[in-house]
């Protein structure tokens, strides 16, 4: 790998965001490579911050992600858990043992008055990762769930854990976003960016946290490079997680089609899956430039074959829609 390597800015949320970015750091150099992070999942329990698509991308860079589950560490233990139990029903949210370290770090520095883009490169560089992992924000932004059923507003772990995303919603809004200012380390990532992805992540409560900071559109206006993203529903169904359900709920399409409206004032190029090759003129319609290939992130080398292709996609920018 040499120094020629693209300067790439990714959009992520959590799990797909990371599977993304494990495969592109097989083809191109981590250093150049900047994820910027959603944090509107972030919330304090048991007075811990916790970062959990922060922690995703960390874990999994660092090859330490458990595989099933997709979030916390591998061989983990949950003594700390079955101990809280004991004071009643405080522990419908499970953190490891190993993973509570994480958290007391980061609720420590950030006591110490730590930026969380500072506690977060500390805890990546203990990691050894070498992708530059940047919150969008410092500020706190919550994501709130209005539940279609009981019209109550709930945080998003309540409705993604609490619930199993069981319950139907009618209403998300990202609590503080308008104060929200976007770090000076990721406005110059996505500025000197030459290709922007938008990693495969859900659209309604991973890329909107991100986009919808005050300042994101015009960095990305000013990076002048290509933007490519990478379709979360395949199939018009979401890959993991309630996406596809969300998008319904709340009047979009959840199909590839749905996702280039929806990102249609921000992206180039949307990377498609092979069973959505009919939504290619759909997709050119809505002003997007379709790229159709295998998306499904199933071991690190397919990883990488979509990284690749997304690369390739990026030069599609200047090219026609046919
Ligand atoms: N997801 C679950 O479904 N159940 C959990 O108990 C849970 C705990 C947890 C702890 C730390 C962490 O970093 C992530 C955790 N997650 C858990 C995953 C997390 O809720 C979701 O992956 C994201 O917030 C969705 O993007």
């Amino acid at each position: 790998m040499t120094n020629t390597s693209p300067n790439i800015a990714v959009i992520c949320g959590g799990v797909g965001a990371a599977r993304f970015l494990r495969g592109l750091v097989r083809v191109a150099e981590p250093a150049n490579i900047s994820a910027i992070i959603n944090v509107a999942d972030d919330m304090v329990l048991h007075g811990l911050a916790i970062s959990p698509d922060i922690d995703t991308i960390t874990y999994t860079l660092a090859d330490a992600i458990d595989p099933e589950r997709g979030w916390g560490l591998r061989d983990e233990t949950w003594r700390a858990m079955e101990a809280l139990g004991r004071y009643g029903d405080r522990n419908w949210f499970s953190l490891g043992d190993q993973d509570i370290a994480t958290h007391l770090q980061r609720t420590a520095r950030l006591a110490e008055g730590a930026t969380l883009t500072e506690v977060t490169a500390e805890i990546a560089a203990a990691w050894d990762v070498d992708v530059r992992l940047l919150p969008v924000t410092n500020d706190p932004v919550s994501t709130r769930v209005t539940r279609a059923d009981t019209d109550e507003e709930i945080s998003f772990q309540e409705y993604f854990v609490g619930t199993q995303h069981s319950v139907p919603i009618s209403r998300v809004r990202f609590d503080g976003i308008d104060a929200a200012r976007l770090t000076p380390e990721a406005t110059a990532a996505i500025e000197a960016a030459d290709v922007v992805v938008i990693a495969p992540s859900n659209p309604v409560v991973s890329i909107a946290p991100v986009l919808d900071v005050p300042g994101v559109r015009d960095a990305l206006a000013a990076s002048g490079g290509p933007c490519v993203a990478i379709s979360p529903i395949v199939g018009g169904e979401a890959l993991k997680g309630p996406a596809a359900n969300m998008l319904h709920e709340l009047g979009l399409d959840a199909s590839a089609t749905g996702v280039a409206q929806l990102w249609s004032d921000v992206i180039d190029v949307l990377v498609i899956d092979d069973v959505d090759a009919a939504h290619s003129l759909a997709v050119a319609r809505a002003g997007v430039t379709p790229y159709v290939t295998d998306t499904i992130m199933a071991s690190p080398v397919r990883s990488s074959a979509l990284a690749r292709s997304v690369l390739s996609a990026s030069l599609l920018k200047q090219g026609s829609t046919t």
